[in-house]
């Protein structure tokens, strides 16, 4: 128990650099870490820097984000959100997906097709609902800042994958999540959750035969190099969440959560800009490395095969199913 205390103490003491400039406190700045996944330049990335140099705006130079993409703090969204929880990294962009694994309410974004579009999660997000979420993630010790678009995310695989019938019986990488595994296996694919520094070299292995993600993520972890076949059924919207460690966070002054707060939010249509021009390009990209790209026209079949799933992983997130279908475009 001793240990453990230490261990937080010293971590929240990494994670929370204070230079004295000029060995005066008056001009102490203190240095947050923020770890990302994805690489330079990423959507989500270029948002955290944008989030950096509003936080040290914001603060008249008091708070330093320094961050560190491209998971070189790790390639594990789950080792990160350990480390964020015990404060030993004070803030992290990951997927909702890996989240949902310590704070149960984010799996109801792990129910397909829960979205009509990219219009009606943003609706929700931006709404009450959608923000109580991120309020209440501080029980899981975070805080949630804010939520960022990660498109929506498709079966890509390194054989011919080109119709539902074709993910039966095939191995796929799905992120750590209770109901994530689920989801694939209602499709008649089996699941293999691994973090995503390793799906690279599992596809190159044929240790599975392939995952799912996003365009922009094809070609930020190179996947495309490897999974020849992409096809687009959009079957998770999973948003990306920027997100703080309450222990770092309480250690702040009530000045610095306001600036950090509206640093946060201020991120979100800049981050939603970028998103949507990567997103094209992405594909494009995907499609110029030589992925052979097949759009769903008739989405049957897949909301066939997860209809029983959904319905009884539903009642668990009654609430939020309701505030997202108060907010369903009108057809
Ligand atoms: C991407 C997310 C990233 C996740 C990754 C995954 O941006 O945060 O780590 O998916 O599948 O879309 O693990």
């Amino acid at each position: 128990m001793k240990n453990s205390r230490y261990v937080v103490a010293w971590s929240v003491i990494c994670a929370m650099a204070v230079v004295f400039c000029t060995g005066s406190p008056a001009q102490a700045q203190t240095v947050l870490k923020l770890s990302e996944i994805h690489p330079k330049g990423y959507p989500t990335e270029l948002a955290d820097e944008e989030f950096a140099r509003l936080v040290e705006l914001y603060t008249k130079g008091g708070i330093k984000v320094d961050v560190f993409p491209g998971g070189q703090i790790s390639g594990d969204e789950k080792v990160v959100i350990e480390q964020v929880k015990i404060g030993a990294i004070a803030i992290a962009r990951v997927s909702s997906g890996a989240l949902g694994s310590f704070n149960a309410q984010l799996n109801v974004f792990a129910l397909p097709f829960l979205f009509d579009s990219k219009d009606h999660m943003w609706a929700f997000l931006n709404g009450d609902a959608g923000q109580k979420m991120l309020a209440d993630l501080a029980p899981s010790g975070f805080i949630g800042l804010c939520w960022y678009d990660g498109g929506a995310r498709s079966f890509y695989a390194n054989y011919p994958l080109t119709k539902f019938e074709d993910l039966k019986g095939k191995k796929y990488r799905v992120m750590p999540n209770p109901l994530l595994p689920k989801v694939v296996e209602a499709m008649g694919a089996s699941a293999v959750p691994m973090a995503a520094g390793q799906v690279f070299s599992a596809i190159q292995t044929g240790v599975i035969d392939g995952a799912e993600n996003n365009a922009p993520s094809l070609i930020s972890f190179n996947h495309y190099q490897v999974a020849k076949w992409y096809l687009l059924d959009e079957h998770l919207r999973l948003p990306e969440v920027l997100f703080m460690s309450k222990i770092v966070w309480d250690k702040l002054g009530k000045e610095q959560q306001a600036a950090i707060r509206k640093a946060a939010v201020e991120t979100v249509a800049f981050q939603r800009q970028k998103w949507d021009a990567y997103e094209i390009e992405a594909l494009q990209q995907v499609k110029g490395g030589g992925v052979t790209v097949t759009p769903v026209t008739d989405f049957t079949p897949y909301k066939n095969a997860v209809k029983q799933l959904v319905a009884d992983e539903s009642p668990k997130y009654a609430e939020t199913i309701k505030s997202i279908d108060a907010v369903r475009p009108k057809k």
